[in-house]
């Protein structure tokens, strides 16, 4: 045989073999995620979807589609509660006003760092948060890294909050962040996360707020060149499935969806840490301008408000207290 009569037959060969494991597959499931293919969120996902296909013996697959295919956060949230989506690996945030207890890791400077925000949601704690997804249509599976979150706009350095004041910042649409941002004098925007880019570019806001990774693949450092590395907000993302969906699968197979989902925040909390490396030297050598010498106590001290409105009940309460206590 010559090389390429090989080669199209090691071809065919291998298109069988996948178009094989595919027909196999007696469930797909639909995963959505608002990140762009390659973002470690999806990656994750992928990865429990390969676990999840081996051990089921490939019956069990998951589909992920990425870049918002599905839909903005929110109104996945809702379809995943109806069973038209299966899971969905979104921030806390959208959350919030559905789900009273997500609104406490929601909080500004609640965590100390990353590795404090790890110890709380590993443990105890983070097992009652996912417990809490229940009676509202959803089975929470795993907590991934979303770092932390610090101010972009395209007018000015933000120094201080004095700088704040007035300007038109998109947040998240939760009810907790638009109270952060009013308690620190700005005008909060809550708009859904693929109108950011646009509504900078034109003048619509000034700014938003997020990690370096999604400042980075969202390109928001094109049109909003100056960071200020405030780190007010850690917040969690979380894998939910359907709680419609989950119910139509055997203890077992649940079991099997569990274990993957577990398995898979090791590999989402690797592929994170080298990312936000990547996105912070692309944004850098991009010429955005970053200012890290902030001080952080004013920021914190405007918070006393956000608390009392939003975990101002004896639950919430013991709560916040309890993730403060943590090591
Ligand atoms: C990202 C997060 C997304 C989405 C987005 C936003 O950091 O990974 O799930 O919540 O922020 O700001 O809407």
């Amino acid at each position: 045989m010559t090389m390429m009569k090989t080669l199209t037959a090691a071809l065919l060969a291998s298109a069988a073999f996948a178009g094989a494991a595919f027909a196999e597959c007696e469930v797909t499931l639909k995963s959505s995620d608002t990140h762009p293919d390659g973002y470690p969120t999806v990656e994750a996902v992928n990865r429990m979807g390969e676990l999840l296909k081996e051990r089921s013996g490939g019956r069990m697959c998951i589909e992920v589609y990425h870049s918002a295919q599905l839909g903005q956060e929110k109104d996945t949230i809702e379809q995943t509660k109806f069973g038209v989506i299966d899971f969905n690996r979104v921030s806390m945030g959208p959350f919030n006003n559905l789900i009273e207890e997500t609104k406490v890791v929601s909080l500004p400077f609640i965590f100390r760092d990353v590795a404090h925000m790890h110890r709380v949601m590993d443990g105890p704690i983070g097992d009652e948060i996912l417990a809490g997804f229940e009676p509202h249509g959803f089975v929470g599976l795993a907590y991934y890294d979303g770092g932390s979150r610090s101010f972009y706009n395209r007018q000015k350095p933000i120094t201080s909050i004095a700088d704040l004041k007035g300007m038109k910042i998109r947040v998240m649409q939760s009810d907790v962040f638009v109270d952060m941002m009013t308690a620190l004098g700005a005008n909060a925007t809550p708009l859904p996360y693929g109108e950011v880019y646009s509504s900078i570019q034109t003048g619509v806001i000034d700014g938003a707020e997020n990690n370096w990774p999604s400042y980075e693949s969202s390109g928001h450092f094109e049109v909003a060149g100056y960071y200020t590395l405030n780190q007010h907000l850690i917040v969690p993302e979380v894998l939910v499935m359907s709680k419609v969906s989950w119910d139509k699968l055997s203890p077992e197979d649940q079991a099997l969806v569990r274990q993957a989902a577990k398995d898979s925040i090791p590999i989402n909390r690797e592929l994170w840490a080298a990312r936000e490396k990547v996105s912070e030297e692309k944004v850098r050598a991009a010429g955005v301008q970053v200012i890290d010498t902030i001080d952080k106590t004013p920021f914190i001290e405007a918070m006393v408000p956000v608390y009392q409105k939003h975990a101002g009940t004896p639950k919430l309460q013991s709560l916040v207290e309890r993730i403060q206590a943590t090591e």
